[in-house]
């Protein structure tokens, strides 16, 4: 697999790049091949609980190169935090279906593009959702939807701000894969991503104390409704502090005095400053870390045409015994 320098197009001054890998051609038909035989075998639903042993015990036949990039990068994300894997196959012979505008559009269905993307993540760790997210569904779109053009979540097409994956949430993924399987045509849309690593040097001695001290507070993103309440107080840095986690959503994270808020600003911008942005094309599928960096997405003009711009996302965690208290019935959703 040939590493390429991508030269992404960035919101902020610097001019960051993002690593990506491209598949061969070989690689990608070994896995449409792949592809196939899941299909063959799947229950006829993602979420009935046989999908998932069916897609695990298949992606440990991913092409050796993928193991291997996906292995390297569960022991380390790198200075970036982000993966970024090209030319994935996302449909056999059967065109794809137009993009959805529903809100709370899920993938029920098995299709190359689902069971692909989960094979990765379930190479990265244990698939999960959230019940209280888009019905709790393993394999969620992210298409922009008639009438949530300013909400901040992936159902808008407003700048969607930098933030961490629900945050908010105890057992938040540690994993969060997109896949495109339509792009954007104007090329505005651009998922952005920022990782700690590169922020941190960037920032003063005290605005990193500040940032490790439970002065904030996060909200549950929209897509959870209003069913969750506010996190009690926690900071923003978390653990060794020369390279810690974050846990931020400059939408829904809220400072709670003066100096945690100019802490909070100087942080953001640090982001902006070191952000990557990349424009995903079909077969695209990045995957953030999400406890080392943040991600975010560039306002665009959806046409609602069924050709607006469509990615699938699944989450993984590392630690399936860590949430256990949250999945009730030892499944993949939690509560
Ligand atoms: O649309 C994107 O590129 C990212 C959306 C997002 O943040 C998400 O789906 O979690
Ligand atoms: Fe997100």
């Amino acid at each position: 697999m040939p590493h390429i320098r991508e030269h992404t197009l960035t919101l902020g001054s610097a001019a960051p790049v993002a690593d990506a890998v491209a598949l061969t051609d070989t690689e990608r038909d070994a896995m449409l091949a792949l592809a196939a035989d899941v299909l063959a075998s799947s229950p006829a639903l993602i979420d009935d609980p046989a999908w998932l042993d069916t897609v695990r015990d298949a992606s440990a036949m991913l092409p050796r190169p993928v193991l291997a990039l996906l292995r390297r990068f569960r022991h380390d994300a790198g200075p970036d935090g982000v993966l970024l894997l090209r030319n994935m196959p996302v449909v056999a012979d059967t065109p794809l279906p137009v993009t959805p505008t529903v809100a709370g559009s899920v993938e029920r269905v098995p299709a190359v593009a689902s069971a692909l993307v989960t094979a990765a993540m379930l190479q990265l760790g244990e698939v999960i959702a959230y019940r209280s997210e888009k019905t709790g569904a393993l394999v969620q779109n992210v298409v922009p939807v008639p009438g949530s053009e300013q909400s901040q979540s992936n159902a808008g097409s407003v700048l969607l701000e930098l933030h961490v994956e629900n945050a908010f949430h105890e057992n938040k993924p540690d994993y969060v894969g997109l896949l495109c399987v339509r792009e954007d045509a104007t090329g505005d849309a651009k998922l952005c991503t920022s990782s700690m690593r590169r922020a941190l040097p960037l920032l003063s001695a005290r605005t990193v104390s500040v940032l490790a001290a439970p002065r904030f507070l996060t909200e549950p993103p929209p897509s959870f409704g209003a069913l969750n309440s506010v996190t009690p107080a926690h900071p923003v840095l978390v653990g060794d502090l020369a390279d810690p986690d974050v846990l931020v959503d400059f939408a829904a994270t809220h400072p709670l005095d003066d100096e945690a808020a100019a802490a909070m600003d100087e942080l953001r911008e640090a982001f902006m400053r070191t952000m990557s942005a990349v424009a995903l094309r079909v077969g695209d599928l990045a995957v953030v870390d999400n406890r080392i960096a943040v991600h975010g997405r560039t306002s665009f003009t959806p046409r609602y045409d069924g050709q607006d711009r469509w990615l699938h996302r699944v989450y993984a965690h590392l630690d399936h015994r860590r949430s256990r208290a949250d999945r009730k019935d030892g499944g993949a959703v939690l509560d």
